[in-house]
Protein backbone atom coordinates (compact mmCIF):
# COMPACT_ATOMS: atom_id res chain seq x y z
CA UNK A 1 0.00 0.00 0.00
CA UNK A 2 1.44 3.07 -1.02
CA UNK A 3 2.32 5.35 2.61
CA UNK A 4 0.60 8.86 2.72
CA UNK A 5 4.03 10.43 2.06
CA UNK A 6 3.90 8.51 -1.39
CA UNK A 7 0.31 9.89 -1.86
CA UNK A 8 2.10 13.70 -1.03
CA UNK A 9 -0.97 13.47 1.82
CA UNK A 10 -0.12 16.11 4.88
CA UNK A 11 0.80 13.64 8.06
CA UNK A 12 1.58 15.09 11.23
CA UNK A 13 2.73 12.82 13.81
CA UNK A 14 -0.28 13.19 15.83
CA UNK A 15 -2.76 11.32 12.85
CA UNK A 16 0.39 8.87 12.40
CA UNK A 17 0.22 7.78 15.93
CA UNK A 18 -3.29 7.29 15.98
CA UNK A 19 -3.50 5.58 12.50
CA UNK A 20 -0.96 3.12 13.68
CA UNK A 21 -3.32 3.10 17.39
CA UNK A 22 -5.82 2.03 15.21
CA UNK A 23 -4.24 -0.90 13.80
CA UNK A 24 -4.37 -2.31 17.03
CA UNK A 25 -7.62 -3.22 18.47
CA UNK A 26 -8.39 -2.55 21.75
CA UNK A 27 -4.85 0.37 21.97
CA UNK A 28 -6.05 2.84 25.38
CA UNK A 29 -4.39 5.60 23.42
CA UNK A 30 -2.30 5.48 26.59
CA UNK A 31 0.93 4.81 24.20
CA UNK A 32 -0.18 7.99 21.91
CA UNK A 33 -0.43 10.24 24.65
CA UNK A 34 2.78 9.66 25.78
CA UNK A 35 4.23 10.00 22.53
CA UNK A 36 2.16 13.33 21.87
CA UNK A 37 4.07 14.71 25.40
CA UNK A 38 7.36 13.87 23.91
CA UNK A 39 6.34 16.02 20.77
CA UNK A 40 4.91 18.79 22.41
CA UNK A 41 8.94 18.45 24.62
CA UNK A 42 10.11 18.44 21.29
CA UNK A 43 8.64 21.63 19.94
CA UNK A 44 9.39 23.64 23.26
CA UNK A 45 13.06 22.57 23.61
CA UNK A 46 13.90 23.33 19.49
CA UNK A 47 12.59 26.80 20.46
CA UNK A 48 14.35 27.48 23.46
CA UNK A 49 17.71 25.81 21.60
CA UNK A 50 17.46 28.41 18.84
CA UNK A 51 16.71 31.22 21.07
CA UNK A 52 19.60 30.21 23.70
CA UNK A 53 21.85 32.24 22.79
CA UNK A 54 20.30 35.48 22.32
CA UNK A 55 18.21 34.27 25.93
CA UNK A 56 21.66 34.28 27.57
CA UNK A 57 20.77 30.40 28.60
CA UNK A 58 24.53 28.85 27.04
CA UNK A 59 26.64 29.58 30.05
CA UNK A 60 27.56 26.66 32.72
CA UNK A 61 24.63 26.08 35.01
CA UNK A 62 27.19 25.83 38.13
CA UNK A 63 26.67 22.47 38.99
CA UNK A 64 27.64 19.26 38.15
CA UNK A 65 25.04 16.22 37.14
CA UNK A 66 25.16 12.87 38.37
CA UNK A 67 27.82 11.74 35.90
CA UNK A 68 30.04 14.43 36.79
CA UNK A 69 29.84 16.72 33.97
CA UNK A 70 29.15 20.66 34.18
CA UNK A 71 25.38 20.88 33.34
CA UNK A 72 24.66 24.02 31.02
CA UNK A 73 21.54 25.81 31.51
CA UNK A 74 20.28 24.20 28.66
CA UNK A 75 20.73 20.93 30.23
CA UNK A 76 18.44 21.93 32.79
CA UNK A 77 16.29 23.59 30.63
CA UNK A 78 15.19 20.66 28.63
CA UNK A 79 14.97 18.05 31.56
CA UNK A 80 12.60 20.30 33.37
CA UNK A 81 10.53 20.75 29.71
CA UNK A 82 10.41 16.96 29.16
CA UNK A 83 9.21 16.24 32.79
CA UNK A 84 6.88 18.76 32.82
CA UNK A 85 5.35 17.80 29.57
CA UNK A 86 5.04 13.88 30.88
CA UNK A 87 4.09 14.81 33.91
CA UNK A 88 0.51 14.86 33.19
CA UNK A 89 0.19 11.44 30.90
CA UNK A 90 -1.65 9.57 33.65
CA UNK A 91 -0.12 6.29 32.24
CA UNK A 92 3.13 6.95 33.17
CA UNK A 93 4.61 4.82 35.97
CA UNK A 94 8.53 6.13 35.76
CA UNK A 95 10.60 8.51 34.12
CA UNK A 96 14.36 8.43 34.26
CA UNK A 97 16.96 11.28 33.02
CA UNK A 98 20.28 11.24 32.39
CA UNK A 99 20.43 14.24 34.39
CA UNK A 100 18.76 13.11 37.64
CA UNK A 101 20.50 10.53 39.77
CA UNK A 102 17.50 8.43 40.54
CA UNK A 103 14.60 7.52 38.46
CA UNK A 104 11.41 9.34 39.44
CA UNK A 105 8.05 6.95 40.28
CA UNK A 106 5.51 8.82 39.15
CA UNK A 107 2.73 6.46 39.78
CA UNK A 108 2.44 2.65 40.77
CA UNK A 109 0.96 -0.23 38.33
CA UNK A 110 -2.04 -0.52 40.19
CA UNK A 111 -2.66 3.36 40.25
CA UNK A 112 -2.44 3.27 35.92
CA UNK A 113 1.34 3.15 35.75
CA UNK A 114 1.73 1.17 32.16
CA UNK A 115 5.22 2.52 30.87
CA UNK A 116 8.37 3.73 31.77
CA UNK A 117 10.04 6.75 30.05
CA UNK A 118 13.80 7.09 29.77
CA UNK A 119 15.88 10.31 28.01
CA UNK A 120 18.89 12.15 27.50
CA UNK A 121 17.00 15.47 27.40
CA UNK A 122 19.65 17.40 25.64
CA UNK A 123 22.54 14.89 24.40
CA UNK A 124 25.75 16.44 23.18
CA UNK A 125 24.86 19.84 24.37
CA UNK A 126 28.51 21.30 24.47
CA UNK A 127 27.92 21.34 20.77
CA UNK A 128 25.47 24.46 21.59
CA UNK A 129 28.71 27.09 22.21
CA UNK A 130 29.61 26.37 18.59
CA UNK A 131 25.80 26.19 17.16
CA UNK A 132 25.90 22.26 16.38
CA UNK A 133 23.18 19.97 16.39
CA UNK A 134 22.32 18.15 19.62
CA UNK A 135 19.13 15.75 20.39
CA UNK A 136 16.42 14.91 22.48
CA UNK A 137 16.82 10.66 22.89
CA UNK A 138 13.94 8.97 24.36
CA UNK A 139 12.97 5.03 25.33
CA UNK A 140 10.01 3.90 26.03
CA UNK A 141 9.23 0.31 28.52
CA UNK A 142 6.69 -1.46 29.71
CA UNK A 143 6.31 -1.32 33.77
CA UNK A 144 6.40 -4.67 35.06
CA UNK A 145 4.66 -3.98 37.92
CA UNK A 146 5.46 -7.31 39.69
CA UNK A 147 9.68 -6.20 39.59
CA UNK A 148 10.32 -4.12 42.97
CA UNK A 149 11.76 -0.89 42.94
CA UNK A 150 12.31 2.08 40.11
CA UNK A 151 15.68 1.24 38.93
CA UNK A 152 15.55 -2.45 38.66
CA UNK A 153 11.88 -2.11 36.72
CA UNK A 154 13.67 -0.05 34.23
CA UNK A 155 16.78 -1.97 34.05
CA UNK A 156 14.94 -3.71 31.01
CA UNK A 157 17.28 -5.26 27.80
CA UNK A 158 17.11 -3.29 24.70
CA UNK A 159 14.89 -5.52 23.06
CA UNK A 160 11.78 -5.01 25.48
CA UNK A 161 11.44 -1.44 24.18
CA UNK A 162 7.69 -0.55 23.17
CA UNK A 163 8.88 2.39 21.37
CA UNK A 164 12.33 4.63 21.41
CA UNK A 165 13.44 7.84 18.77
CA UNK A 166 14.89 11.25 19.04
CA UNK A 167 14.24 14.88 18.47
CA UNK A 168 17.13 16.38 16.32
CA UNK A 169 17.38 20.20 16.46
CA UNK A 170 19.67 20.94 13.44
CA UNK A 171 19.14 23.05 10.78
CA UNK A 172 15.52 21.58 10.73
CA UNK A 173 13.98 19.68 13.97
CA UNK A 174 13.49 16.13 13.05
CA UNK A 175 11.49 13.56 14.89
CA UNK A 176 12.40 10.03 14.43
CA UNK A 177 10.67 6.92 16.03
CA UNK A 178 9.94 3.17 15.66
CA UNK A 179 7.71 1.25 17.46
CA UNK A 180 9.00 -1.99 16.34
CA UNK A 181 7.11 -2.00 12.51
CA UNK A 182 10.45 0.28 10.90
CA UNK A 183 11.28 3.79 11.50
CA UNK A 184 9.43 6.89 10.38
CA UNK A 185 11.04 10.35 9.94
CA UNK A 186 9.14 13.59 10.79
CA UNK A 187 10.12 17.23 10.03
CA UNK A 188 8.87 19.85 12.20
CA UNK A 189 7.16 23.08 10.24
CA UNK A 190 7.48 25.56 12.72
CA UNK A 191 5.04 28.04 11.21
CA UNK A 192 2.08 25.30 11.52
CA UNK A 193 3.84 23.61 14.73
CA UNK A 194 3.36 19.69 13.92
CA UNK A 195 6.13 17.11 13.06
CA UNK A 196 5.17 16.45 9.46
CA UNK A 197 5.88 12.64 8.20
CA UNK A 198 8.62 13.03 5.24
CA UNK A 199 9.80 9.30 5.25
CA UNK A 200 8.12 5.98 6.68
CA UNK A 201 10.05 2.70 6.84
CA UNK A 202 13.58 4.25 6.89
CA UNK A 203 16.56 1.56 5.83
CA UNK A 204 19.65 2.17 6.60
CA UNK A 205 22.29 2.53 3.28
CA UNK A 206 25.08 -0.14 3.35
CA UNK A 207 28.53 0.37 1.31
CA UNK A 208 29.39 4.01 2.88
CA UNK A 209 33.54 3.48 3.94
CA UNK A 210 32.71 5.90 6.75
CA UNK A 211 33.44 5.62 10.33
CA UNK A 212 32.68 8.10 12.93
CA UNK A 213 35.19 7.97 16.20
CA UNK A 214 37.11 10.14 18.26
CA UNK A 215 40.39 9.45 16.66
CA UNK A 216 42.21 11.29 20.01
CA UNK A 217 41.99 8.60 21.81
CA UNK A 218 43.39 5.65 19.09
CA UNK A 219 46.30 5.14 21.61
CA UNK A 220 44.02 4.23 24.48
CA UNK A 221 41.55 2.03 22.59
CA UNK A 222 41.86 -1.95 22.50
CA UNK A 223 44.38 -2.74 20.26
CA UNK A 224 41.36 -4.72 18.05
CA UNK A 225 39.96 -1.13 17.36
CA UNK A 226 43.94 0.04 16.53
CA UNK A 227 43.51 -2.76 13.94
CA UNK A 228 40.07 -1.65 12.93
CA UNK A 229 41.31 2.25 12.06
CA UNK A 230 44.36 0.59 10.06
CA UNK A 231 42.86 -1.21 8.19
CA UNK A 232 40.51 1.34 7.72
CA UNK A 233 43.14 3.59 6.38
CA UNK A 234 44.57 1.59 4.28
CA UNK A 235 40.83 0.80 2.24
CA UNK A 236 40.40 4.66 1.92
CA UNK A 237 37.45 5.11 4.57
CA UNK A 238 36.51 8.64 5.34
CA UNK A 239 35.77 9.74 8.76
CA UNK A 240 33.01 12.30 10.27
CA UNK A 241 32.36 12.89 13.58
CA UNK A 242 30.43 15.85 15.30
CA UNK A 243 30.72 14.71 18.77
CA UNK A 244 26.32 14.15 19.27
CA UNK A 245 25.99 10.98 19.46
CA UNK A 246 22.41 11.71 18.19
CA UNK A 247 23.63 13.32 15.47
CA UNK A 248 26.25 10.92 14.20
CA UNK A 249 24.17 8.39 14.48
CA UNK A 250 21.39 10.34 12.45
CA UNK A 251 23.62 11.14 9.76
CA UNK A 252 24.46 6.94 9.85
CA UNK A 253 20.64 6.68 9.76
CA UNK A 254 20.10 8.50 6.19
CA UNK A 255 23.61 8.11 5.25
CA UNK A 256 24.95 4.88 6.25
CA UNK A 257 28.65 3.85 7.59
CA UNK A 258 29.45 2.96 11.50
CA UNK A 259 29.51 4.66 14.94
CA UNK A 260 31.97 3.77 17.52
CA UNK A 261 32.80 4.75 20.77
CA UNK A 262 35.23 1.99 22.36
CA UNK A 263 36.22 1.44 25.85
CA UNK A 264 38.84 4.18 26.38
CA UNK A 265 41.21 4.63 29.66
CA UNK A 266 39.14 7.43 30.84
CA UNK A 267 35.83 5.24 30.00
CA UNK A 268 36.78 1.83 29.94
CA UNK A 269 33.30 0.70 29.87
CA UNK A 270 32.76 3.24 27.12
CA UNK A 271 31.19 6.82 27.20
CA UNK A 272 27.80 6.16 26.20
CA UNK A 273 24.94 5.24 28.75
CA UNK A 274 23.09 1.79 27.93
CA UNK A 275 19.78 2.78 28.79
CA UNK A 276 19.07 6.12 27.58
CA UNK A 277 21.52 6.17 24.64
CA UNK A 278 22.89 2.74 22.77
CA UNK A 279 19.76 1.39 23.86
CA UNK A 280 17.42 3.97 21.99
CA UNK A 281 19.77 4.45 18.93
CA UNK A 282 20.14 1.04 18.59
CA UNK A 283 16.30 0.01 18.52
CA UNK A 284 16.52 2.71 15.79
CA UNK A 285 19.47 1.45 13.87
CA UNK A 286 18.61 -2.18 14.19
CA UNK A 287 14.80 -1.25 13.15
CA UNK A 288 16.20 0.51 10.12
CA UNK A 289 17.93 -2.86 9.06
CA UNK A 290 21.44 -2.00 10.57
CA UNK A 291 23.21 -3.67 13.18
CA UNK A 292 24.41 -2.41 17.31
CA UNK A 293 27.20 -4.75 18.79
CA UNK A 294 28.75 -3.57 22.58
CA UNK A 295 31.45 -5.76 23.58
CA UNK A 296 31.06 -8.49 20.72
CA UNK A 297 27.26 -9.03 21.99
CA UNK A 298 24.11 -7.44 20.46
CA UNK A 299 23.77 -4.08 22.08
CA UNK A 300 19.96 -4.62 22.59
CA UNK A 301 20.53 -8.12 24.46
CA UNK A 302 22.92 -6.44 27.21
CA UNK A 303 21.08 -6.93 30.77
CA UNK A 304 21.45 -3.64 32.37
CA UNK A 305 21.91 -3.99 36.18
CA UNK A 306 22.09 0.39 36.61
CA UNK A 307 20.50 3.20 35.43
CA UNK A 308 23.74 5.15 34.23
CA UNK A 309 25.48 1.92 33.23
CA UNK A 310 27.47 3.11 30.10
CA UNK A 311 28.58 0.47 26.96
CA UNK A 312 31.10 0.51 24.35
CA UNK A 313 29.09 0.63 20.95
CA UNK A 314 29.61 -0.03 17.20
CA UNK A 315 26.54 1.15 15.52
CA UNK A 316 25.57 1.93 11.66
CA UNK A 317 25.23 -0.26 8.53
CA UNK A 318 25.34 -3.89 8.73
CA UNK A 319 28.32 -4.27 6.61
CA UNK A 320 30.42 -1.57 8.31
CA UNK A 321 29.54 -2.90 11.82
CA UNK A 322 30.61 -6.87 9.98
CA UNK A 323 33.81 -4.80 8.94
CA UNK A 324 34.76 -3.57 12.48
CA UNK A 325 33.82 -6.89 13.97
CA UNK A 326 36.16 -8.41 11.41
CA UNK A 327 39.21 -6.81 12.94
CA UNK A 328 37.88 -6.38 16.07
CA UNK A 329 37.29 -9.37 17.29
CA UNK A 330 39.35 -11.28 14.59
CA UNK A 331 36.50 -13.20 13.06
CA UNK A 332 36.27 -14.02 9.45
CA UNK A 333 32.24 -14.06 9.07
CA UNK A 334 30.77 -12.20 12.26
CA UNK A 335 26.93 -13.94 12.61
CA UNK A 336 25.41 -13.12 16.34
P1 LIG B 1 33.97 12.64 23.18
C1 LIG B 1 28.28 14.04 24.21
O1 LIG B 1 28.93 14.57 25.36
C2 LIG B 1 28.44 12.53 24.25
O2 LIG B 1 27.85 12.02 25.39
C3 LIG B 1 27.85 11.91 22.99
O3 LIG B 1 26.77 12.60 22.49
C4 LIG B 1 29.03 11.94 22.03
O4 LIG B 1 28.98 10.91 21.05
C5 LIG B 1 30.22 11.72 22.97
O5 LIG B 1 29.82 12.21 24.24
C6 LIG B 1 31.45 12.47 22.52
O6 LIG B 1 32.46 12.11 23.41
O7 LIG B 1 34.78 11.89 24.20
O8 LIG B 1 34.35 12.30 21.76
O9 LIG B 1 33.92 14.14 23.41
Amino acid sequence: MRSNVDTGNLVSLQSHILQEEARHPGASGDFSWIVSAISLAGKAIAHKVRRARLEGVLGDWGEQNVQGEEQIRMDVIANETILRCLGSRASIAVVASEEDEEPTILRTGKDGGKYCVLFDPLDGSSNLDACGPVGTIFSILRNDASIEGAEATICQPGMKQVAAGYILYGPSTAFVISTGNGVDLFELDPFMGSFLLVKQGLRIPSGNRTYSLNEAYTESFPKGYQRYLSWAHGQGYSSRYIGAFVADVHRILMSGGVFLYPPTSKHPDGKLRLLYEANPMAFIIEQAGGKAMSSGLPTLGLHPQRLHQRTPIIVGSADQVEAVAAQVHQVAEWHP
